[in-house]
């Protein structure tokens, strides 16, 4: 219980990036143990706020917006509405789900930076990093790619090599190019700003490899251990982007925060947004001043990838301010696989909560469940719908779903829906009464040590109990010659669900709500668990529902289905390219004209989704262009760029507008386009040939 001591607790989840749809992978990593820690919490009555909300900045959300064409803007504002709504419907219960983008955001942000530039805790270093000619750009590490020097893989990012895994600075990359242009970008010089992790290398490794050593999960600890071993190194806190929060410094125009800095804050002004919703005083959650007896406990849940940032970085930054009180925990969770695969976003291999909750509508316990069965919380695991179905059906229907199912309908059969009481108990009830009354306090011990998977079988372990006692005593054969004992058998059994209902509200909590409707009694706090008379004599129960149905082999069969049609996508994609056409003259090649031109002006056609018109300077003259090219291009973005342009196409209206000529693109087999341009810039009017 000592982990569960503290009056208030402040409880996290990783924040996502704003730049896709959530999957099983996010679930199992860093909300399903959250959400179950909270409703815990509540469920004892703890002062508990949980906050969570979208990651709006850095590489991830600019890349993203590059890949669609679309703004960085349009990017969060769709994912972060897609993402909201699928927790909320799922039933991950945050107080709040916020945004970095907001401004309350930015504001603690920039306070956060100053209050450390002010104390002098930031080294200034000059330094030569990439920078994109073209482009005119410094480039964040995830612009760059290059091939990994350690296992020679080529596409390795600036700051990883997802092959090997070897953590990279840009300057490790052989041959490294620019993904804006393509170009290998030059070095140039830039002015950032250092946290000194070295310098605080002493105080974590007192606080956190001494301290923690005991209450860190071996898989965190081991990670943090390493990390410290190797030796850390200063890291800019600053960045040379255009999207994300401004560095609060005249002299950093142009400058961002590092979207690591600014993220773990966005817990912080989460929860100030939160207490200003609802009256409260955000500080008593986050600040020592309001804590004097130390009775508030911060824990983040998160992945395995974000260790460091929450281990060693983020707090690293709360001490350096000095208000802040700091992590109690970091139960991270190590990865999910998905049918003997990783997941992967970019490959279509996953399973998306959005679409699960409308192929399964009304299945968000069994999604849980499943998932709280297999959570990889010491190593990797994996999902398989057959096993989803395996678990759903032989143990959320066949035990928990059948006990209830049972109780209530012969409740309803014999005595119609009252609760009664014949015979007194025997020995066999006692010993089952005894049996329920240890199930809190293995469930509390689990979720204390954040053992979420042996909770949850604790919690299963109460339903064979009520299951089993059922079948032995075999109520529909005693009714035929001792309804008495019937009544007393149906009372235990009832008692049993009562039970049941309060130990599912963490891990079940849609079930749990069901299970109080159906008893009809009003819903109880866990310090009612455990013990027998929850239901009094005389109580009527509602009517009998279904718990759960069996999943379907059908239902199995279309979700392999979907996972090999993504697939068989992947593979044509890379494969897939169309035939050659018919040969053609030279001279038929030379009626064309085409030349290298530059767009001078972008805007989109209004009404339609694809087309932009452009103003191109085609060397012979300037003249109006309508292309198809919306989704995959901002306006913004390619002013400036060099095109090749067919000029002596018959000129064509479309909507309205006079096209001079066709931009030449490429096109892959989804459908997806680029320019093709001159490597190097070249005078307009050049002839393409
Ligand atoms: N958005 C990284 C991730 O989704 C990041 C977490 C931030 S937590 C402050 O893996
Ligand atoms: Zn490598």
């Amino acid at each position: 219980m000592s982990n569960l001591s503290k009056k208030r607790y402040t409880i996290t989840s990783a924040l996502p990036y704003a730049n896709g749809p959530l999957h099983i992978g996010h679930l199992a990593g860093a909300y399903i143990p959250g959400d179950i820690f909270v409703r815990f919490l509540r469920l004892n009555n703890k002062d508990v706020v949980y906050v969570c909300g979208s990651d709006e900045h850095g590489a991830a959300i600019t890349i993203k917006a590059k890949k669609e064409g679309v703004t960085p803007r349009e990017i969060i504002d769709k994912y972060n509405k897609q993402i909201k709504e699928s927790f909320e419907d799922f039933g991950i219960s945050f107080d709040i789900y916020h945004r970095t983008s907001e401004p309350i955001h930015h504001e603690l942000s920039q306070e956060f930076f100053l209050n450390l530039y002010e104390k002098g805790e930031f080294i200034e270093k000059f330094s030569e990093q990439y920078y994109d000619e073209e482009f005119q750009q410094f480039l964040a590490d995830r612009y760059i790619t290059g091939t990994c020097p350690h296992c020679q893989s080529e596409g390795a990012y600036g700051d990883q090599c997802e092959k090997c895994g070897t953590s990279l600075s840009p300057t490790d990359l052989i041959n490294p190019k620019s993904t804006l242009s393509g170009k290998t970008p030059i070095l140039k010089e830039t002015k950032h700003w250092y946290l000194p992790l070295d310098k605080y290398q002493p105080w974590l490794e007192e606080w956190l490899i001494e301290g923690k050593k005991a209450e860190l999960k071996s898989n965190v600890f081991g990670q943090c251990q390493s990390w410290l071993k190797s030796g850390l190194q200063p890291r800019s806190m600053t960045r040379d982007l255009d999207w994300g929060v401004d560095v609060p410094l005249k002299e950093a125009e142009g400058k961002k925060l590092y979207v690591w800095l600014d993220a773990p804050i966005g817990y912080i002004s989460a929860t100030k947004q939160w207490a200003l919703d609802q009256g409260k005083n955000w500080e008593d959650y986050w600040k020592k001043q309001h804590n004097p007896e130390d009775d508030s406990s911060l824990i983040h849940f998160i992945g395995k990838d974000n260790i460091v940032f929450h281990c060693i970085i983020f707090p690293a930054i709360l001490h350096a301010h000095g208000d802040y009180i700091l992590p109690d925990n970091v139960p991270a969770n190590e990865f999910l696989n998905l049918e003997g695969d990783k997941l992967s976003t970019s490959r279509n291999h996953a399973v998306w909560l959005h679409e699960y909750l409308e192929e399964f509508p009304g299945k968000q316990d069994e999604l849980r469940y499943v998932l709280t069965s297999i959570l990889p919380e010491t190593s990797d695991s994996e999902f398989t719908w057959k096993d989803f179905q395996a678990r759903v059906n032989n143990e959320l229907v066949a035990i928990l779903g059948n006990f209830v199912n049972r109780v209530m309908v012969l409740s309803h059969k014999y005595f119609e829906g009252k609760v009664l009481k014949g015979s007194d108990y025997n020995t066999i009830d006692t010993a089952v009464f005894d049996e329920l009354a240890k199930y809190p306090a293995l469930i509390e011990q689990s979720i204390s040590n954040y053992r979420f998977r042996e909770a949850l079988s604790h919690f299963m372990n109460a339903a064979r109990l009520g299951n089993k006692y059922l079948a032995d005593e075999e109520p529909w054969k005693v009714i035929k010659t001792d309804e008495e004992r019937v009544k007393t058998v149906l009372n235990v059994a009832t008692q049993i669900v009562a039970n049941l209902a309060i130990l599912a509200q963490p891990f079940l909590p849609k079930t749990a709500g069901r299970l109080f409707d159906m008893l009809q009694v009003p819903v109880q706090g866990w310090e009612k668990a455990g013990t027998a008379n929850l239901i009094t004599e005389g109580h009527v129960l509602g009517e009998a529902q279904l718990l759960f149905d069996k999943i379907t082999d059908e239902q199995v069969e279309f979700q392999l289905e979907k996972l090999a049609a993504a697939k068989a996508n992947n593979v044509k994609a890379a494969t897939q390219v169309a035939p050659a056409k018919a040969n053609i003259s030279f001279d038929d090649f030379m009626k064309l004209d085409i030349r290298v031109g530059t767009i001078l002006e972008a805007e989109k056609v209004a009404k339609t989704k694809k087309l932009l018109k452009l103003k191109i300077d085609t060397g012979i003259d300037q003249r109006t262009v309508v292309s198809g090219i919306a989704e995959f291009f901002a306006p913004e973005d390619i002013i400036g760029r060099q095109v090749s342009i067919l000029v002596n196409l018959e000129p064509r209206e479309i909507k309205g507008i006079q096209s001079q000529g066709m931009i030449l693109m490429a096109e892959d087999a989804d459908g997806r386009l680029d320019f093709v341009n001159p490597q190097t810039a070249i005078t307009n009017g050049s002839v393409v040939r």
